[in-house]
């Protein structure tokens, strides 16, 4: 039991969220290592929701909410993390959610959706189709998800599958804290943000955006520029730190 005042309360919670997900096989073992890694880059990045993160979120959003087929990828660390919100966020944008992992078995794809089942999540899992050109088990999608999306959000992602879902035309939204990632600068939008913050930033500029015509939405998506925001948040991690020394 992590006693309520305790200084880190929330790191220390979501940690055990992680480790339950890990117990309960819904989660990887890899994923803890992908966890700690992602904590790291929070710490330097501030554990708070940037100006270059929120831009993203806002773009990412419109662009779900003009998209035709889009979906969110779940694996995971995301299945654990935040399923209510990717519920509301996929509802509000009328997305799809599909289960598509890194360490694959069928048994484990069957897991993550019945745990997500239990926040109301039907989840996509049937496994029937193939990326082409990326050997990695993230190839196996599902024929009415990812196969044909034209817009798929996929949070604590890997580079190749984001570079062969371009390939495949869509445009991929990636959630990753280490800007610096092969994902993040592969992603045609990269939020460099907790996922933990982010989805839920996500459904509240759903909420505000939803009624909008789609030129104002296209209006939003139009000159945004990933490299530019790739560049803010290093510029942010390297004025969170100098700042820090400063009061040291
Ligand atoms: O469930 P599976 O089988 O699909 O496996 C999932 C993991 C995450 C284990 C797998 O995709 C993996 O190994 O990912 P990587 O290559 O370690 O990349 C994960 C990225 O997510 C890293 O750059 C982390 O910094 C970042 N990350 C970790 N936790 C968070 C995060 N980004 C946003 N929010 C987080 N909470």
């Amino acid at each position: 039991m992590i006693p309520k005042d305790h200084p880190r309360y929330e790191s220390l919670v979501t940690r055990e969220k992680i480790v339950e997900g890990v117990k309960l096989g819904v989660t990887a073992l890899q994923g803890l290592i992908a966890h700690g890694r992602g904590e790291a880059f929070d710490y330097i990045l501030g554990e708070r929701s940037n100006d270059f993160a929120l831009k993203a979120e806002k773009v990412a959003t419109a662009m779900l909410l003009l998209a035709k087929h889009p979906v969110i990828s779940v694996n995971g660390n995301t299945a654990v993390l935040v399923p209510e919100s990717i519920k509301e966020l996929a509802e509000l944008v009328k997305a799809k959610i599909e289960v598509n992992v890194f360490h694959f078995s069928r048994e484990r794809v069957a897991k993550i959706a019945q745990y997500l089942s239990q926040f109301g999540i039907e989840a996509l899992c049937n496994c029937d189709a193939e990326l082409k050109g990326l050997s990695s088990a993230r190839r196996i999608v599902d024929s009415r998800g990812i196969l044909i999306a034209d817009v798929v959000l996929v949070p604590l992602e890997d580079g190749d599958r984001c570079e062969i879902l371009k390939k495949h035309g869509k445009k991929v939204i990636a959630i990753d804290l280490n800007p610096l990632s092969r994902t993040a600068k592969m992603a045609d939008v990269t939020i460099v943000d907790n996922i933990k913050r982010a989805i839920p930033r996500m459904v509240d500029f759903a909420k505000e955006m939803k009624d909008l015509r789609r030129d104002e939405l296209e209006s939003i998506v139009k000159d945004y520029d990933n490299k530019a925001i790739l560049k803010d948040a290093i510029d942010g991690i390297i004025a969170y730190l100098e700042n820090i020394k400063k009061v040291l």
